[in-house]
């Protein structure tokens, strides 16, 4: 009742505007007024970018970054002061830039969908039409991006051996993963931020898949909240969850069964990204321009500085997360659990053994321990290794493969070679910041017509006829050749030059 008192207080625009210090800093999103003084030290992402809307409207900066139910969750009731008095509401214009303006010039200009034949253009189309901080973030991935590049390569190190006279007039891709039906063998990956990219954020990957009888997996990082995602899916749509680990597990266990009640089907806990990577990429957009990304973190002394957006607001992780954790989950759950993020066979067997529904081979899109294996590449030896220990394939133990994934043909070649199921995380972020939901909708369209044509010529009528026997991995192991240049590297280095004569 006495938030409802609270929320009701109508407070004149003048009055916000005299808590405009850190001493006492009020600010307001979405209409309310919050005292967020006490929170300045606490915020992940600095206290710099609370001041600077000190007194003021913060929604614009808060909506991509945070999901709008955020701040009233993290601030204690008292410190919700009221709603702003729309009569003395100036909504905050914000500035319109050059950039901007040429982003709405290129978004007009923009090549109509039905020319966009692979998942690679959208990717060309997001670079151009993408805020720069937002094309860093998510483009971004660690070090030198070796990994990265090696995720495409290695399914370029794998040639099919396809089987022929095997009248395929009727092809069927569709599967079940994790018990779920999937109109592909195709998962919709986690990525974090959404709003960055459209203004509908997640939510233009949960209209189209629902549409389209595709899994989602939210990310726990959703610019959208997960309540405001799981409400805008059909009823009976299968999700999945993307997990990080709060260092403060109630915040977590609350959170997982809050999900369970909510039908959430699976449970995909990140386990390796106990520190998150150095995306240089991103974390060059500190040095650009002068807004939030360029001053949040200035006169800062920790590690917050020089961060970017991802590592700005991701100390909340727990690090000391470990398999003696593992129990706790399957105390606190009946979803089935699936860990994301296993590169080699000693952890896939950890994993079985600890009782577990499956893994993930993942490298979180070369986002984390540059020059890691790829996830295709690993999946070779862990099968090997998992039949060693029991049945194959195990109903009960499922391997999923991501990173680089961006055609039917690389998805065909995971599936002969034991995976379930792979995930693509910017391949469907692209299709949204590019064209939105109708975006994410051609993509698995073009997804569905690769799958079709790449099933015909391969002989395999449906999921169960792909077998290792198709594809030729024996080049998989060979990083000679199509290893990706070190381009950072390459374009420092000085060349050694020969013996010059004297007076040349
Ligand atoms: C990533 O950027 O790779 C993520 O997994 C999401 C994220 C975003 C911000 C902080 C921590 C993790």
């Amino acid at each position: 009742i006495s938030q409802l008192l609270q929320m009701a207080t109508q407070i004149p625009a003048s009055t916000i505007a005299e808590h405009a210090s850190k001493d006492s800093c009020w600010i307001v999103v979405h209409s309310k007024v919050y005292d967020v003084t006490e929170f300045l030290d606490e915020h992940p992402g600095g206290s710099k970018i609370i001041l600077k809307y000190a007194g003021k409207d913060a929604t614009e900066a808060y909506e991509p970054i945070h999901p709008p139910d955020a701040i009233r969750n993290n601030l204690a009731v008292d410190k919700h002061i009221g709603e702003i008095d729309p009569t003395t509401f100036v909504k905050v214009v914000k500035e319109v830039t050059e950039a901007d303006r040429k982003r709405q010039a290129l978004m007009e200009a923009r090549p109509p969908l039905d020319e966009i034949l692979n998942l690679h253009d959208f990717e060309a189309v997001a670079k151009k039409v993408l805020p720069e901080k937002a094309w860093a973030y998510y483009s971004s991935a660690s070090d030198d991006e070796i990994t990265i590049r090696e995720n495409r390569a290695a399914y370029q190190r794998i040639w099919f051996r396809p089987r022929v006279l095997r009248d395929v007039t009727s092809v069927d891709w569709s599967t079940t993963i994790l018990g779920q039906k999937s109109s592909l063998p195709v998962y919709i990956s986690a990525t974090a931020l959404g709003k960055l990219g459209h203004p509908d954020g997640e939510l233009n990957l949960t209209r189209a898949a629902g549409k389209h009888g595709v899994i989602q997996m939210l990310p726990t990082l959703a610019s959208c909240s997960f309540d405001e995602i799981v409400d805008a899916a059909v009823p009976d749509q299968p999700l999945f969850l993307q997990l990080y680990v709060n260092r403060d597990r109630n915040i977590t266990k609350k959170y997982v069964q809050h999900a369970q009640k909510r039908g959430v089907k699976a449970l995909f806990i990140t386990v390796d990204a106990p520190q998150l990577g150095r995306r240089e990429k991103d974390m060059r957009m500190k040095f650009v321009g002068d807004d939030a990304g360029a001053k949040v973190q200035e006169g800062q002394s920790d590690i917050k500085k020089n961060e970017g957006v991802a590592r700005a607001i991701s100390s909340f992780i727990d690090p000391s997360l470990s398999w003696k954790d593992i129990p706790w989950f399957q105390s606190i759950t009946s979803m089935p659990i699936i860990l994301k993020g296993i590169a080699t066979p000693e952890d896939a067997v950890m994993a079985l053994e600890a009782g577990v529904q499956g893994i993930v081979l993942s490298n979180h899109g070369g986002r984390q321990l540059d020059t890691s294996r790829s996830g295709l590449e690993n999946l070779v030896e862990i099968v090997a290794a998992l039949k060693k220990r029991g049945p194959w394939p195990n109903p009960n133990f499922s391997i999923f493969v991501d990173g680089g994934v961006r055609r039917a043909s690389d998805a065909l070649k995971a599936l002969a070679l034991g995976a379930s199921a792979v995930g693509i995380g910017r391949g469907f972020l692209y299709a949204f910041c590019s064209y939105g939901q109708d975006g994410v909708e051609k993509a698995i369209q073009i997804l569905r017509d690769e799958f079709e044509m790449n099933m015909r010529l391969l002989g395999a009528r449906h999921l169960g006829e792909l077998v290792p026997e198709m594809v030729d991995a024996s080049a998989l192991h060979s990083h000679a050749g199509l290893t990706p240049n070190d381009s950072l590297y390459s374009s420092i280095y000085q060349p050694l030059r020969l013996a010059e004569f004297r007076d040349a």
